[in-house]
């Protein structure tokens, strides 16, 4: 029998650069969606808590936005919040995207390793897009770099290595009591997740600068219990009024899209039905404002 003291219990990392996939892998352990993918970098913005519970462990995930060279404000806002996860943690998880080279800027990403007194798992991940000789070469080269506490190849996507990942994560983490609850997957609000599901929706629709221009703000989050519907009105905030029209579309079509989008994943997220209200508002420059950034909740 295991008592609430001595299951396995902690808090990990998972870091790395933009669009490796750190999101994709922290909902497939998780077995369901908690963080937003797409298929551009600097996807998350914010620390994600994901809780993965068994009789014997409780492991907090946190989920980061990517760890880039950043300029704007807004962008060194998230790296900061990938970077100040690393002081939380009892473990790290370093994810890589194999499909790519191993570029100098890795380098630099590993040094935040260093010094630092938790273990750190690489974890190569989109195996399923390389051939085994490219795996074993970069291997090679990220040992050269930094000693990981062990490497992992994994497909987060396709759920291919992940069993393997779970269990070496378990051999490093401490014993103790679960930090939290043992029902709720994650710390984030019903209104979080939705605000990011809205944002997901506008990564995949729109291109160029406009997903990185755009914010996610919930007005109201209304649960009429009798009725079954939750009633949501957000705004989505926009840097310049010509990024406005691109959102709204022609006659409304890429806001009705973007809604349609979002509040099929809303339905699904709260199985309840969902009446989504989105108004598009022009907050010049928001992105290079701390003072609307900490506003908007980083
Ligand atoms: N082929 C393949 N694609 C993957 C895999 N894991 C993630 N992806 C894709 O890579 C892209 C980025 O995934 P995310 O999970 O959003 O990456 P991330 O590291 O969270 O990105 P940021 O939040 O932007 O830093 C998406 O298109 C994913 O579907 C994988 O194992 N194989
Ligand atoms: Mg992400």
């Amino acid at each position: 029998m295991f008592t609430e003291e001595n299951i396995i219990s902690g808090m990990v990392a998972i870091v790395g650069p933009p669009n490796a996939g750190k999101s994709t892998l922290m909902n497939s352990l998780l077995g369901q969606k908690i963080s937003i993918v797409t298929p551009k970098p600097q996807t998350t913005r914010n620390r994600i808590m994901g809780i993965m519970n068994d009789t014997d462990y409780q492991v907090v995930l946190l989920d980061t936005p990517g760890i880039h060279k950043a300029r704007e404000p807004l962008n060194i806002e998230m790296v900061k919040i990938a970077l100040d996860s690393l002081s939380e943690v009892d473990a790290v998880l370093f994810l890589v995207d194999v499909s790519l080279p191993l570029p100098e800027k890795h380098k630099a990403t590993v040094k935040y390793l260093e010094g630092r007194k938790q273990p750190a798992i690489l974890i190569l991940n989109k195996i399923d897009l390389v051939d085994k000789e490219k795996l074993l070469s970069l291997i090679n080269e990220y040992n050269d770099l930094f000693t990981f506490s062990s490497i992992i190849p994994i497909s987060a996507l396709y759920n291919d290595g992940t069993d393997i990942l779970v269990k070496e994560l378990l051999k490093i983490l401490p014993k103790g009591p679960r930090l939290y609850p043992e029902d709720i997957p994650t710390d984030a609000t019903e209104r979080f997740i939705a605000s990011e599901i809205i944002r997901e929706k506008i990564f995949l629709l729109t291109g160029q600068e406009i997903p990185y221009s755009t914010a996610v703000v919930i007005d109201s989050f209304k649960e009429d219990e009798k009725k079954g519907l939750v009633t949501i009105h957000a705004t989505i905030m926009v840097e310049k009024s010509s990024q406005k029209g691109i959102i709204i579309g022609k006659r409304g079509s890429k806001l009705e899209q973007i809604g349609k989008n979002a509040r099929h994943d809303i339905e699904a997220l709260l199985a309840q039905r969902v009446l989504l209200k989105l108004w598009v508002k022009v907050q010049k420059n928001w992105t290079k404002d701390m003072r609307i950034i900490r506003e908007l909740g980083f």
